[in-house]
């Protein structure tokens, strides 16, 4: 009996469950770079060199390992293009009886993969703490899905940072103190940087060939492509960065694209590193006394908590919930999304730093473009396609629900019971953008007032029907309500005239 077995860009796991039922003997792997994968949406260059060299690395250390690889490079000349494609191809040449996947990590593909000519066995993807079965319990019969319930259970699943059935450090949550504004100086020199090797080489030549045009730069590329690697970034990260990981969590910095943020998510989600492995190393620290507990404590409740619990939201769903627009939000994603002009410069930094490193840290992707694009009133389509393109960790089961959900309310509060909005004074508390803006943070209103601060008034006052009662915002509501009437008016005149700037495409 031959089976193919699906391995995809985001699986280079060893531990897959569609490896661990396969047979080294007589099963035929199957891996293939296709276009239709590369180009469902513009992905950033330096994302498609990850996943390619990533792949290629994987396939030949598997075959190392003695198992069949039918590789398909994306210049092969028989490629099909996809997926099913790629397996239907394979199928002609080995008669098999079947196919062997592991779930993907998207509806897009599982329904292709279901609707495949050759039978394909999906096998859950044990790669998660929780299963869809378990978020399904724990969900089922609840008003409020919130975060931290689910990850207090993952806490006791995993036994991570636990004194029996309480929380090691007294609490389970110490995100109070993970909410510093920036720090003068960062003392980390940054995620460990891999000279590109052969492997590496060759594909950014290929990508370069092929996706030219995309948004982003390729060069200089620095991302670990294989477990290795990936490990000794951890390592270093946990080293020199952990200990400071909690204090400067939130805070944001011109000239710190990273600041001491882990950039382990790409490898992660890839399955070049594994979510317990690097819990484990982190508690580790913790318990060596070399990461204090609100790092060490702030960064688990991200893998086992935020991390499952999107997925399990995503899943939960179900295929349509990247189409959601509760909020009925209709305007064009601005050129300044794709580098253009902008004397915004919290944007301006947000989005170049994108542009160079297919990266930026979760305070920026939800309180300057995700917080840009709900007060503003942007498609959420157009939204999740721009942070599926240009992060090189997007998967789109881990950033459909942390942008349809979390950052654009657009589930209508399936994950956020508020929608994530600030005015300038929040950015500027927490970042160093404002000092260096052509607007000014403490304008309210008139031409240079910051745009954050006309947007923010505009949103609450547009969906007020929405809101009102909600018990979380009844504080902005009367704030909003005690001003006087004259003043209420120019902030919502001004917002339509900077709105309208904006439609013309004029830079802003
Ligand atoms: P760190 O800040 O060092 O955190 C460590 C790890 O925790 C991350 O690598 C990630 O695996 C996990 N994590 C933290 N927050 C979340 C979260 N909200 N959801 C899931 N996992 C989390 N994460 C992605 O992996 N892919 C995405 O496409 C993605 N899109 C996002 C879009 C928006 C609008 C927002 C607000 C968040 C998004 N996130 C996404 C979550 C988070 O921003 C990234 O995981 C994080 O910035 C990756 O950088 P890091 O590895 O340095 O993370
Ligand atoms: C993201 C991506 C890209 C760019 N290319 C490929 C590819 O050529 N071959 C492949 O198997 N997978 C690729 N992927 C990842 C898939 O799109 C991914 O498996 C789904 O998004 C599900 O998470
Ligand atoms: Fe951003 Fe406003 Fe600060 Fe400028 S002033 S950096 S637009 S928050």
């Amino acid at each position: 009996m031959v089976r193919l077995v699906l391995v995809l860009a985001d699986q280079l796991s060893d531990t897959l469950s569609a490896l661990a039922e396969a047979d080294k003997a007589t099963d035929v792997i199957v891996m293939a770079e296709v276009m239709g994968e590369a180009t469902y949406v513009r992905h950033h260059p330096k994302k498609i060199a990850f996943v390619f060299a990533a792949m290629r690395k994987f396939a030949d250390r598997l075959r190392g390992d003695g198992w069949r690889v039918d590789y398909t490079r994306l210049d092969d000349p028989d490629n099909s293009g996809s997926i099913v494609g790629e397996l239907v191809r394979r199928a002609a040449d080995h008669d098999p009886d079947g196919v062997l996947a592991t779930e993907p990590g998207e509806w897009r593909v599982i329904q292709a993969l279901e609707d495949c000519p050759v039978p394909v066995t999906l096998l859950p993807d044990t790669r998660f703490l929780a299963t869809h079965a378990e978020f399904d319990d724990w969900a089922e019969g609840r008003k409020e899905l919130r975060m931290e319930w689910f990850y207090r259970d993952m806490r006791r699943k995993t036994g991570l940072m636990m004194d029996g059935d309480d929380p090691a450090g007294g609490k389970w949550n110490h995100d109070h103190d993970n909410r510093k504004g920036p720090p003068k100086s960062v003392n980390y020199s940054g995620p460990m940087q891999f000279t590109p090797d052969a492997t590496v080489e060759e594909v950014l030549t290929l990508v370069e060939d092929r996706f030219a045009d995309n948004f982003g730069d390729l060069r200089p590329f620095w991302f670990a492509t294989d477990t290795g690697q990936a490990r000794r970034h951890l390592a270093h990260w946990v080293k020199n960065a952990l200990p400071s990981f909690g204090d400067y969590q939130d805070a944001m910095m011109a000239e710190e694209p990273f600041v001491y943020h882990s950039v382990i998510g790409l490898y992660l989600n890839a399955g070049l590193l594994d979510a317990m492995e690097v819990c484990r190393a982190v508690e580790q620290a913790w318990k060596d006394g070399d990461a204090p507990v609100n790092a060490a404590e702030g960064f688990i409740r991200q893998i086992i908590g935020w991390r499952e619990y999107v997925r399990g939201i995503y899943f939960r769903e179900g295929p349509n919930y990247v189409d959601r627009n509760e909020l009925g939000q209709t305007r064009d994603l601005p050129a300044m999304f794709w580098g253009a002009n902008t004397r915004m410069a919290c944007i301006a930094a947000s989005v170049s730093q994108t542009k160079a490193e297919a990266y930026a840290h979760h305070i920026q992707r939800l309180m300057i473009t995700g917080n840009f694009a709900l007060l503003a009133g942007i498609d959420p389509a157009q939204v999740h396609e721009w942070y599926l393109a240009v992060y090189a960790d997007a998967y789109e089961w881990v950033e459909a629900p942390n942008v349809i959900g979390m950052s654009q309310f657009a589930d209508g509060g399936v994950i956020a019971s508020k929608p994530y909005v600030s005015s300038g004074n929040y950015i500027d508390k927490m970042s160093d953008y404002c000092k260096g803006c052509a607007y000014k943070v403490k304008d309210k209103t008139g031409p240079d007032a910051c745009p954050f601060n006309l947007l923010y008034w505009h949103f609450l006052d547009r969906h007020r029907d929405r809101f009102r009662t909600n018990p979380r915002m009844g504080q902005m509501y009367a704030t909003w309500d005690r001003m006087n009437e004259d003043k209420r008016n120019l902030i919502l005149k001004d917002a339509e005239v900077w709105l309208t700037r904006l439609n013309s495409g004029d830079p802003v």
